[in-house]
């Protein structure tokens, strides 16, 4: 292959590596080795040359006179910043003889490696580190921080994490955006819901903020934090009592429809309103433009699952639908993830067979119980990817754990993050546009590679390449350590389970920007569910002590405080990536606090006036936003803010470490507060 580093000028193709759904295709512009600009690929399908305000300025973050340049030790105290310069043979050999003697006298257990999705690259995330610390017998961390809930529950009414295809959604008439802020987190659905906007279709946002993307909305539908599957439940309700249901597909393509006739009997419009906050009559008009307009799409978002009820909550919206047909209508259905499609060889790029003995499994939404409370305890932390002092629950107590003096922790990153802060040895990690991976989307149907476009910026070094001279250091001379990104990228393509990707090879994603998987349609067909319909009822549930109908259950009780605490994502951040940019913070301005005006009446709260949340995990200082964007008796952020930026706005300080009813899921919207005035 020839080589794109090789030419010092001209505009290459590219994608984008964040944790995003849309990963639009790419041009990076290039100027005597540099990357100068970047936009849009007009090329992609699906993305068409567009692309959100975070990456257009991505450049600024590429060369950013922050960004680490060179391995470094800790010389101060944990969390004190104070570094020094080491060379990479020193950084190796220091972590792989800590490794050594932790695994001679407490096992590889005492090691566990903490990562997520700050880079969607397939083998630098799930590849080569996988193998290394299976290879070791490490700790293994269960992935759970982000979608975990939602896709244990959509699995069980759908069979795993398959939906409509987006590009169809052009030919919808209605369009729910339920707990998803599109506008700044799927940029591309929103364009594509405009254009079926030009030809009639309507838009509902069902949310429990006034937001960027309910503004955009025909109808916003606020709802009160976590009762979704009651609101759900009601459509259900009034659907079959209307008979706006299609009882020739919950025949044909469903199990257990007559049982959830019954059971929805008891979620009538006056109960789930007062539940949900929604009037009875928007839960009427909601239930028929539902059963009455098609072909109709619902776009799920991460907002509902974030919460004690999550799983179930995300199964009783999937179940929508069903009841009326809506899977065999072009552009109708709904997408919560589509990940499933293009699922790679999860084998072959992780080798679990490496691991000899089974090891324990860790849930990353309790990495502070985890540095603090575990026995045999865990003596060595290794993150990349990641930047959990920031964005994991209760983060006081994740950062009380980093702090302990016998913990021996490496973080790999682009940046001295709030997470590195605490590190003992620092590395600094190539940005994509510096090295080869493997890009395929939740959202869409493409793949793509995409080949390095500069030399490494100064001594960074990749999460593969890093791990390579990890496993080397440590004598591991097995083949998957040796196998080049070239062979994993094959071998991660070759998935017997997955035709429509494994008949994509290598070549062709060398020589075609992006390929699409030749994904065939749901229906008519057999889902994976144990039934191979659409489980309206789940014997699966049933048996794991779930109810099998789609039911709304509440949030846990947390500690008696007035707020529920919403602490959602924001439009020029990505997580906690480009906090610590300067363009993005001044873009985003500042931290606020959304509150209703009667609530902040009752508290002598104006708009503008510091406040701060706290319960018994945290504090953490806003900005009032007064007004009705929320309803009364909850308070909402945006943004996972960077130390620097803002020193007090710590908003994960404030949210709960329980795990949500399904996939060991993260709850980071169903925790508590009270809110004061900052008097100054
Ligand atoms: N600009 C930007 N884009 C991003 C990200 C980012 O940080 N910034 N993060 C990326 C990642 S990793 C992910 S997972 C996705 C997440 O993207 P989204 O799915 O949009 O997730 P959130 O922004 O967390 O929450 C979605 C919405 O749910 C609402 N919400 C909260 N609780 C409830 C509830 O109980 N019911 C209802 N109906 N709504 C509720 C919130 O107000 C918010 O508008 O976005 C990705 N894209
Ligand atoms: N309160 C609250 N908390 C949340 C959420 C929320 O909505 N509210 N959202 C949650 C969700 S959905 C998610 S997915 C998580 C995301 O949490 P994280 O996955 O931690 O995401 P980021 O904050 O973007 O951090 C990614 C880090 O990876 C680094 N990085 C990027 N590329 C590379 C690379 O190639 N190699 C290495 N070694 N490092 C790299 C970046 O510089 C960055 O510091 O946050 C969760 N936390
Ligand atoms: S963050 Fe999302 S919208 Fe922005 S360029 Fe990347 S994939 Fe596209
Ligand atoms: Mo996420």
């Amino acid at each position: 292959m020839k080589s794109t580093i090789d030419q010092q000028s001209g505009v290459f193709p590219s994608v984008c590596s964040l944790d995003c759904p849309d990963q639009c295709g790419l041009l990076i512009h290039k100027e005597s080795g540099k990357i100068v600009k970047i936009e849009g690929d007009p090329n992609h399908p699906v993305t068409q040359g567009a692309i959100c305000n975070k990456v257009r300025h991505m450049t600024e973050r590429i060369y950013d006179e922050k960004r680490l340049r060179y391995p470094l030790k800790r010389v101060g105290k944990k969390g004190d910043n104070q570094f020094e310069r080491i060379t990479w043979e020193e950084a190796i050999q220091t972590i792989t003889s800590n490794w050594k003697s932790v695994i001679a006298s407490e096992g590889a257990e005492a090691i566990l490696p903490y990562s997520f999705y700050g880079n969607m690259g397939r083998i630098g995330t799930e590849g080569m580190g996988r193998r290394l610390f299976n290879r070791m017998g490490a700790s293994r961390l269960i992935y759970s921080i982000c979608e975990a809930a939602g896709t244990e529950g959509y699995g069980y009414t759908m069979g795993g994490s398959y939906g409509t295809d987006p590009e169809d959604t052009v030919h919808a008439k209605l369009f729910i955006m339920w707990g998803i802020n599109a506008v700044s987190t799927n940029m591309h659905q929103v364009t594509i819901a405009e254009k079926a906007r030009k030809n009639g279709a309507k838009i509902i946002v069902i949310d429990v903020h006034n937001n960027r993307t309910a503004r955009w909305a025909d109808w916003f539908i606020p709802i009160l934090p976590g009762t979704d599957s009651a609101l759900a439940l009601g459509m259900m309700h009034i659907l079959f009592d209307e008979g706006l249901v299609d009882e020739a597909f919950l025949q044909q393509y469903t199990t257990g429809y007559e049982k959830l006739r019954e059971h929805v009997k008891q979620y009538s419009p006056e109960v789930v309103s007062s539940i949900t906050g929604v009037p009875v009559e928007d839960i009427l008009k909601l239930a028929r433009m539902y059963g009455e307009i098609t072909p109709a799409f619902i776009r799920i978002g991460n907002g509902p699952q974030h919460h004690d009820n999550g799983g179930m909550t995300i199964r009783t919206i999937a179940c929508l639908p069903a009841l009326t047909g809506q899977w065999l209508q072009q552009g109708g259905g709904a997408i919560k993830g589509n990940g499933g499609y293009l699922s790679l060889n999860k084998r072959a790029l992780e080798r679990p067979d490496l691991l000899k003995t089974s090891t324990r499994k860790i849930n990353m939404n309790l990495l502070g119980q985890a540095l603090l409370e575990l026995d045999p305890p865990i003596r060595s932390l290794y993150v990349y990817n990641s930047n959990p002092a920031v964005v994991a629950p209760h983060a006081n107590k994740v950062r009380d754990g980093m702090q302990r003096e016998d913990l021996f922790t490496v973080v790999h990153d682009l940046f001295l993050t709030e997470t590195a802060s605490y590190a003992d040895i620092v590395l600094p990690a190539t940005s994509s546009f510096e090295n080869m991976d493997l890009y395929s989307s939740y959202w869409h149907h493409y793949l793509q590679i995409q080949k390095p476009v500069i030399e490494p910026y100064e001594e960074c070094k990749s999460n593969v390449d890093v791990f390579r001279l990890l496993a080397q250091a440590m004598g591991f001379d097995e083949q998957p350590f040796l196998d080049t990104d070239e062979d994993m990228i094959g071998q991660a393509l070759d998935n017997p389970n997955n035709p429509p990707v494994q008949e994509i090879t290598v070549q062709a994603l060398m020589d075609h920007e992006f390929v699409k998987a030749k994904v065939k349609p749901l229906f008519p067909g057999k889902l994976r569910t144990p039934s191979g319909k659409i489980e309206l009822y789940s014997e699966a549930m049933e048996r794991k002590g779930y109810p099998p109908l789609p039911t709304y259950t509440s949030l846990v009780e947390d500690e008696s405080l007035p707020f529920l605490f919403v602490p959602t994502a924001n439009h020029n951040f990505l997580n906690s990536t480009f906090g610590n940019n300067e363009k993005h913070v001044k873009l985003e301005k500042t931290p606020k606090l959304h509150m209703n005006i009667a609530d902040a009446s009752r508290l002598g709260i104006d708009n503008g006036d510091a406040v701060r949340a706290f319960n018994e995990r945290g504090s953490c200082e806003l900005t009032a936003a007064v007004g009705e964007d929320v309803l009364p008796g909850v308070v909402l952020s945006q943004g996972l803010w960077s130390d620097a930026a803002k020193g007090k706005a710590l908003v994960n300080s404030l949210t709960p470490d329980r795990v949500a009813d399904m996939g060991e899921g993260a709850t980071f919207f169903s925790g508590r507060v009270q809110v004061e005035k900052v008097n100054s």
